[in-house]
C-alpha cells in the first residue's frame, strides 16, 4: 500500500471541495449522495473513535486529525484518543465509540462495534472510485476500463461486474489478471486492442499508466492512486475530467459502508 505523507494531506478541504464539484458535475451527485445511494445508509449520531497507531513506520502527523475532519464533515461525531495503540483502543471503547478507525502500514480499517461490520480502506476505496467512474452521465456505453488489479482495483472491478458493466481490466502481473478473469469474469484489456474508453478507474501506485490509445476525448478518470496515472499533458489534450483525492473519498466510503446492516 502506498503510504500517505503529511504533504499529501495538506489542503485536504480544498481538494475535497474541488473533487466534490467535479463529481457533482460528471455524475449528478456529490460524495455524500453517492455514499447514500451506494450503501443505502446515513449517519445517525454515531461516534467514531480514531486511534493513532505507532507500529511500523509509525504515526503520520495530521493523519488522525485529517480523519477527524472527514468524520465530522460527513455528520458523524468523532474523537482522536489521547494515547495510541492498545491503550488508545481501550480509551475509545470506554468513551463510547460506536465505530473504531485505525491504520497501520498494511490495513486501515473501520469497525462498527454495534453491528459488527468491518471494512478495509482498500475495499471501500476501490468500490467508491469504481462507482464514481461508472456514474459518468456522458458515457457512450457500459464499457469501463480498470487499470490495476491489486486489492483496490480488484474490489472496484468486482463492484462493477455486480453492477452489470462490461469490465475490461489490465495489470502487468499475470497472476492478478488471471485471478480477476477466473473469479470475476472481467475481460483482459491489452492496449493493442485499440479500444477506447469513456470511463476509467485507475488503481495503481504508478504514474503514467494511462496512454492516449486507451481514452476517448472528454472521458472520466477516477483514481485514488498516488501518484496520478494520468499524465497532465494527456489530461489536457483529451479534456479529461479527473477525480483524484488522497483520503476523503475513501474514508467516506468506509464510514457509510459500516453503517449497513446484514450482508452485502
Ligand atoms: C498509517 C496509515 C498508512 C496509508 C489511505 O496512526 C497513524 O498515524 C499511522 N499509523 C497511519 N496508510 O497511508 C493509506 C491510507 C492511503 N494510504
Ligand atoms: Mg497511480
Amino acid at each position: 500500500m502506498a503510504l500517505l505523507t503529511p504533504q499529501d494531506l495538506e489542503n485536504l478541504s480544498t481538494q475535497l471541495e474541488e473533487n466534490d464539484e467535479i463529481i457533482k458535475r460528471v455524475t449528478g451527485l456529490d460524495i455524500r449522495g453517492i455514499c447514500e445511494d451506494l450503501y443505502g445508509t446515513k449517519p445517525d449520531s454515531q461516534k467514531v473513535g480514531i486511534i493513532p497507531i505507532t507500529s511500523g513506520n509509525g504515526i503520520i502527523s495530521t493523519f488522525t486529525s485529517s480523519l477527524l475532519f472527514i468524520v465530522e464533515y460527513f455528520g458523524f461525531e468523532g474523537f482522536v484518543t489521547e494515547h495510541p495503540d492498545v491503550t488508545g483502543y481501550y480509551e475509545a471503547v470506554s468513551q463510547g465509540a460506536d465505530i473504531i478507525m485505525m491504520a497501520d502500514d498494511h490495513i486501515f480499517t473501520a469497525h462498527n462495534l454495534r453491528n459488527e461490520k468491518i471494512v478495509s480502506n482498500h475495499v471501500a476505496t476501490g468500490v467508491i472510485y469504481a462507482d464514481i467512474a461508472s456514474r459518468f452521465t456522458e458515457a457512450n456505453s457500459k464499457d469501463i476500463l480498470v487499470i490495476g488489479l491489486g486489492r483496490v482495483g480488484y474490489a472496484g472491478a468486482s463492484h462493477l461486474m455486480k453492477k452489470g458493466f462490461n469490465v475490461y481490466a489490465c495489470d502487468p502481473n499475470r497472476e492478478f489478471l488471471q485471478k480477476a478473469v477466473g473469479e470475476l469474469g472481467i475481460k483482459p484489456y491489452c492496449s493493442d486492442d485499440r479500444k477506447k474508453f469513456s470511463m476509467v478507474f485507475e488503481a495503481t501506485p504508478n504514474a503514467d499508466t494511462i496512454s492516449e490509445g486507451m481514452i476517448e476525448e472528454r472521458c472520466l478518470v477516477s483514481t485514488p492512486g498516488i501518484p496520478c496515472g494520468l499524465p497532465p499533458e494527456i489530461g489536457k489534450k483529451y479534456r479529461v475530467d479527473l477525480v483524484m483525492e488522497p483520503l476523503v473519498i475513501g474514508v467516506a466510503s468506509m464510514l457509510y459502508s459500516v453503517l449497513q446492516n446484514g450482508n452485502s
